[in-house]
């Protein structure tokens, strides 16, 4: 019998949606192997037929495993939690279960699809928009985003997101706080949000997700 196929992440060192699935990747102890996708070289690898192939959508990540190709980061996360229960990233109760997915999304599709590189790409090319009118968007969407998950936390939080084990609303947030220091966001209120990635930042298994340690960071 073949052996089986190794978990592949199609990954970017600099993509937050990337860093999400690493995260779980390794909070949960998985082997796995990074194909980077560059997503500025060659007018960006993820535009490439082969990669189109794996995720119609032009957008990194991709997880296959096995036979199974899965595209949004999101969905990946719910997968890997189902196919490898433990150490568990969703709470044991629905109504936890429920809060942890409601923070996620307000990170992953309310904050970062305004601001995906595709999006300030024709914000700057189609619409014309100044650089500094392209951060003033970023910053803008960014900063009122993560008031609102500021407000979010502060409703029954521990070391993390909720409680005090890691899971898949922390998977969303460090990444976005990453690329909200990369655009020089103002998180100076953000009590919360900046608690709770110290304490991811501590973990050894979230370093070594963290973009700087990517085998394809420049
Ligand atoms: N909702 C998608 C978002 C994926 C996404 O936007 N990826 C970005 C990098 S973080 C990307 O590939 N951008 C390429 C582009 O904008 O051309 C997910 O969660 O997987």
């Amino acid at each position: 019998m073949p052996p089986p196929l190794q978990l592949t992440l199609y990954s970017y060192w600099r993509s937050s949606a990337s860093y999400r699935v690493r995260m779980a990747l390794n909070l949960k102890g998985l082997d796995y192997l990074i194909r980077p996708v560059h997503l500025v070289k060659d007018g960006g690898q993820q535009l490439a037929p082969e990669y189109l192939a794996l995720n119609p959508q032009g957008l990194v990540p991709a997880l296959v495993d096995g036979d199974t190709v899965i595209t949004q980061s999101l969905a990946m996360l719910e997968y890997l939690e189902e196919r490898h229960p433990a150490p568990a990233l969703l709470p044991a109760d629905p109504a936890g279960r429920a809060r942890v997915r409601a923070i996620a999304g307000a990170i992953a599709c309310e904050i970062h699809p305004l601001n995906n590189l595709r999006v300030l790409k024709y914000l700057v090319g189609e619409l014309g928009a100044s650089e500094e009118r392209k951060l003033a968007w970023y910053r803008h969407w960014t900063e009122s985003g993560l008031s609102a998950v500021e407000k979010m936390l502060g409703q029954g939080t521990g070391a993390f997101c909720q409680g005090d084990e890691p899971g898949i609303a922390d998977c969303c947030l460090l990444p976005q706080v990453y690329n909200a220091r990369r655009f020089n966001c103002d998180l100076s209120g953000f009590t919360e949000v900046l608690r709770i990635s110290e304490n991811l930042e501590a973990l050894d298994s979230v370093r070594q997700a963290a973009p700087e340690n990517q085998p394809d960071a420049e």
